[in-house]
């Protein structure tokens, strides 16, 4: 009887004990820190991850052998027999590059697609007897790819149409063709606005809130790109270098748009106390020009990688400029480059050494297996996975790898903030065998540390988060070797 008895007790206290567990085991599961604000829309995240952006300068320049155009180019001049939008989307997408952005009209006011309210356009050109359409062309041939996006540079200064400089009429044109743009030709993933303007060109008030209502209302998912935002800002600079510090926070009350060149060190750095998300991206073209010129050829593969790592590498999007020849097509020179840039990037980036590691962190939230340990830097999720010290721990924050015996070789450094919940950290420090071998500002997306020298027999890898806006949370890790790096 006192078996049974017993034999009773224990299954009632294990039924209660069960579903209690059960019941509160949810409860007990550690929740994401709450986030930082600004955050990023959807949009601004997607674009981030994209990492670079193809430009493509193209138009009555290319012909002309120009930079700006005065307006008064003939449209018959324009004629890309050989032109092939197939070949930029391949060559994009073999340089790991999903969004192109085409000038559909730049300073010249000569339109690449077939206006209705200007004859200054592709309708006026021998190519396709007046029958073609770039835009077109473009949207077509990144459709038969797919997973291309398109972007689109209509320029506000127009040299050519006689309504500039009378501010109701021009905007209203201006307007039209923002409406013919974002109507006809499907998804536009950006839109590109820049401030340019010659010293003595007529005056002219755009309005921009107008522009910027229509642009959302014709496109919810566009990021539109200014000196001033509102969805990516200016780098501040035409060479695709951000500042060493790269806050994506900034105040867009301190901006205006044509102003850039007044607040280029607050575009280029941010503002860590920048009360809105606009993130920078960094414009360069791989050649001397924006336009196609017979006379250029491409940059260097080590200038280009250079750039990779002062734009990428510092929390920015890069936007590199490939233009099209007269041909119509990218040049081969170019081509070449690009395949070169895109196996370098890739080399460089395929080995993460971590991966041989061990790895401690200064304390974790929730516990050893609450879903915030150090391990999460290493796997592919560079966003929602991530590493979190535990809260109201004040300490400085570390996370170290410890490598095999014979040691580890890598010159490259790579960090990534969990950014879905705010940018944090402030200042940062890393250790190789207890000696500081770099230190940094910010973070954000990514930041890469290329070395001056580069580290052989490396045992004990420590980074340390000195500052932060709250408890750092970092996404991602990674110790590389680059074979392209000669440090001075
Ligand atoms: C500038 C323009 O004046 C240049 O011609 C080029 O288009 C560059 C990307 O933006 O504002």
């Amino acid at each position: 009887m006192a078996k049974l008895w017993c034999f009773l007790c224990f299954i009632i206290t294990s039924f209660f004990g069960l579903t209690k567990s059960v019941i509160s085991l949810p409860e007990q599961i550690a929740t994401p820190p709450l986030p930082i604000l600004p955050l990023p829309s959807y949009s601004q995240l997607k674009w981030q991850q994209r990492e670079i952006i193809m430009f493509l300068h193209f138009g009555v320049n290319t012909f002309t052998d120009s930079e700006w155009g005065t307006g008064h180019e003939n449209p018959s001049i324009f004629n890309p027999v050989g032109l092939n939008a197939n070949q930029w989307v391949s060559v994009a997408t073999e340089a790991g590059i999903e969004l192109m952005i085409l000038t559909a009209k730049h300073h010249d006011g000569f339109c690449l697609w077939p206006s209705n309210y200007t004859d200054h356009s592709v309708i006026g050109s021998p190519w396709k007897n007046g029958h073609g359409d770039v835009v077109q062309e473009l949207v077509n041939a990144a459709k038969a790819h797919g997973g291309v996006d398109v972007g689109l540079y209509l320029s506000p200064w127009d040299r050519h149409d006689r309504r500039y400089g009378k501010n109701l009429e021009y905007n209203e044109y201006y307007l039209a063709q923002l409406q013919e743009l974002l109507r006809k030709y499907g998804s536009i993933r950006e839109i590109w606005f820049d401030g340019a303007k010659g010293s003595n060109a007529p005056n002219m008030s755009y309005y921009f809130s107008d522009w910027f209502a229509m642009v959302k209302e014709l496109q919810s998912s566009i990021n539109i790109f200014s000196d001033a935002g509102p969805d990516v800002r200016w780098v501040g600079n035409e060479n695709g270098f951000a500042g060493n510090m790269c806050w994506s926070t900034i105040n867009r009350t301190l901006l205006s748009i044509g102003n850039g060149s007044i607040v280029e060190y607050y575009l280029n750095t941010g503002d860590p106390r920048g009360t809105d998300w606009l993130p920078a991206e960094c414009d360069v073209s791989i050649r001397t020009g924006w336009f196609w010129h017979k006379s250029e050829s491409p940059k260097k593969l080590s200038q280009l990688l250079e750039i990779y790592y002062n734009s990428v590498g510092r929390n920015c999007v890069l936007l590199l400029n490939v233009p099209p020849n007269t041909t119509g097509l990218i040049s081969e020179m170019d081509v070449k480059r690009l395949r070169e840039f895109r196996s370098a990037i890739d080399s460089i980036f395929v080995t993460n050494l971590a991966e041989k590691c061990s790895i401690k962190a200064s304390s974790q939230r929730g516990g050893k297996g609450g879903g915030f340990g150090p391990e999460h830097v290493l796997d592919r999720d560079h966003l929602w996975t991530y590493w979190a010290p535990k809260d109201g721990d004040n300490e400085d924050h570390w996370i170290e790898f410890k490598g095999p015996v014979e040691g580890l070789a890598f010159n490259v450094i790579r960090i990534q903030e969990a950014i879905g919940l705010g940018q944090r950290i402030k200042r940062h420090e890393i250790y190789v065998n207890g000696k500081r071998v770099a230190n940094g500002t910010t973070v954000g997306y990514k930041r890469l540390h290329r070395l001056q020298e580069g580290v052989a027999g490396a045992h004990i890898v420590r980074i340390k988060i000195t500052e932060s806006r709250g408890l750092p949370l970092i996404s991602s890790i990674g110790l590389h070797f680059d074979p392209f790096w000669h440090p001075k």
